[in-house]
C-alpha cells in the first residue's frame, strides 16, 4: 500500500511541501468516532486524536477532521497518533443533520465522484435521486447513478426505470447491477479509476456495503470493525468508512442515512433542475416563485409539456427546504451571537467582582 493508493496526489503533495510539514507523517482519515480518528498511511493504521491547539482553534464541526481528510500527524507509543494539522479539502459532501436544527454533518471529504445508490425493488425514487444530485452538485462532486438489486425485477421493468431516468436526467450516467448475480459489477469496476475517491450516497438497506465488499473481493464480512480508545479510555468499536479497493480506487461508505436534508444547496438545485432553471430566466418577475405569477415561463413550460410535473414539484419542494434551512441557520447564528454576548458580559462582571 502506498499513499497514492489512498488517493494521495500532486495537490496534497504541493501543500505538504509549501507548509513545512517535514517533521510530520501524512495520512488519511478512514474512520471517526466522537473526536477519535483512525488515520491510515503506507505504514499502517493509527488510533489518533487532535492536538489541544486544533481543538481550541476549531470554530465549528467542519474544522475537525472528517473521513477522507489528509492530516499531518506524529506517532507515539507504537500506534497512537496525534493530529497537528488538517490539509485543505478539495471537496466536502455535507448534509443537514436530521433532528438538529440548522446543523450539518460531513459525509466525506476529498471525493471526486459520488455514486447515488438506489435499489430498484422498493427504494427507487426519482425525487430522492434529484435530492442526492443536488447535494453532489453543491459539493463539486461528479454524480453517477447506481441501481442495485436488479435481480429482483424483470428486464423490461429495469429498462423502463432506466429510460425514465435518462429522460429526466439526460446527462447523468446510470449503472445497474446485482450483488446477488454480479451482473453489472464489471461495468461498475470499469468506472472506477485508480487513486480516485468515490462515495456511496443512499438510504440504508440499498446494498452499499455489499457493493463495497464485492469490490474488495471479500465475501460477507464483518472484518471492517476496528477498535478505538474513547475519551474515557474505554475501547469502542467503529467501522472503516474509507476503503481501498482491490483494483484501485477509494470508496467511502456512509452508514445510516435514513433521511437526507439539503444543507448548503448553493447552486446545486439549479444544476440538478437545469431545464427548469433555464426557463426561469425568462419569467416576467425576477423574484418569481413559479406558482401563480403572470408571465411565469416555468408554469408555461409545465403547460406545454417541456417540464415534467413531478420534476417541477420536486424543484419547488427542495427550494422551500433550502430556504427553510437558510432561515434556521440565520436564526441559530443570531441566538449564538446573543449567547456569546451574554457570556462575555457575565465574564466581565465576574472579573470585576473578583478584584
Ligand atoms: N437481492 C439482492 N439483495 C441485495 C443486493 N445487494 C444487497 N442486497 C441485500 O440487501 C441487504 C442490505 O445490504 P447492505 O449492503 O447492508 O445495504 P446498505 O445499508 O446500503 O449498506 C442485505 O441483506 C444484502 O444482502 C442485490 O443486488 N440483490
Ligand atoms: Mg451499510
Ligand atoms: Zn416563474
Amino acid at each position: 500500500m502506498t499513499l497514492e493508493d489512498l488517493g494521495y496526489n500532486e495537490i496534497v503533495e504541493q501543500y505538504r511541501r509549501t507548509n513545512q510539514f517535514e517533521p510530520f507523517i501524512i495520512g488519511r482519515i478512514i474512520a471517526e468516532h466522537k473526536e477519535r480518528y483512525i488515520v491510515k498511511n503506507q505504514e499502517g493504521e493509527y488510533d489518533a486524536e487532535i492536538t489541544g491547539h486544533l481543538r481550541f482553534t476549531a470554530q465549528n464541526r467542519s474544522d475537525y477532521p472528517a473521513v477522507g481528510d489528509w492530516v499531518a500527524f506524529t506517532v507515539h507509543d507504537e500506534n497512537k497518533g496525534l493530529i497537528h494539522a488538517l490539509f485543505p479539502r478539495q471537496s466536502m459532501i455535507e448534509r443537514a443533520a436530521v433532528g438538529k436544527f440548522g446543523e450539518k454533518q460531513i459525509i466525506g471529504t476529498n471525493i471526486e465522484y459520488a455514486f447515488i445508490v438506489q435499489a430498484v425493488d422498493r427504494d427507487y425514487n426519482l425525487n430522492r435521486i434529484e435530492r442526492y444530485l443536488t447535494i453532489s452538485h453543491a459539493s463539486g462532486v461528479k454524480p453517477i447513478i447506481l441501481l442495485t438489486k436488479i435481480d429482483l425485477i424483470r428486464d423490461d421493468e429495469l429498462a423502463q426505470i432506466i429510460s425514465t431516468i435518462n429522460k429526466r436526467l439526460p446527462d447523468i450516467k446510470v449503472i445497474a447491477l446485482s450483488n446477488e448475480t454480479n451482473v453489472g459489477l464489471d461495468q461498475l469496476q470499469q468506472n472506477i479509476e485508480k487513486g480516485k475517491t468515490y462515495c456511496l450516497l443512499g438510504s440504508s438497506g440499498v446494498g452499499k456495503s455489499t457493493v463495497i465488499n464485492n469490490l474488495l473481493g471479500v465475501k460477507a464480512m464483518r472484518t471492517d470493525a476496528i477498535s478505538l480508545v474513547s475519551d474515557r479510555g474505554k475501547h469502542v468499536t467503529t467501522h472503516r468508512e474509507l476503503h481501498v479497493l482491490k483494483n484501485g480506487g477509494i470508496m467511502i461508505d456512509n452508514p445510516g442515512m435514513r433521511e437526507v436534508g439539503i444543507a448548503d444547496a448553493g447552486s446545486g438545485i439549479e444544476l440538478t433542475f437545469e431545464t427548469i432553471h433555464e426557463l426561469a430566466q425568462a419569467c416576467k418577475y425576477k423574484n418569481c416563485t413559479h406558482t401563480n405569477e403572470p408571465g411565469c415561463a416555468v408554469v408555461a413550460g409545465l403547460e406545454n409539456g417541456s417540464i415534467e410535473q413531478a420534476a417541477y414539484e420536486n424543484y419547488l419542494k427542495m427550494g422551500r427546504e433550502k430556504e427553510h434551512f437558510e432561515m434556521s441557520l440565520m436564526d441559530k447564528r443570531k441566538k449564538d451571537k446573543a449567547m456569546g454576548k451574554m457570556m462575555k458580559n457575565y465574564k466581565k462582571n465576574n472579573f470585576f467582582k473578583q478584584k
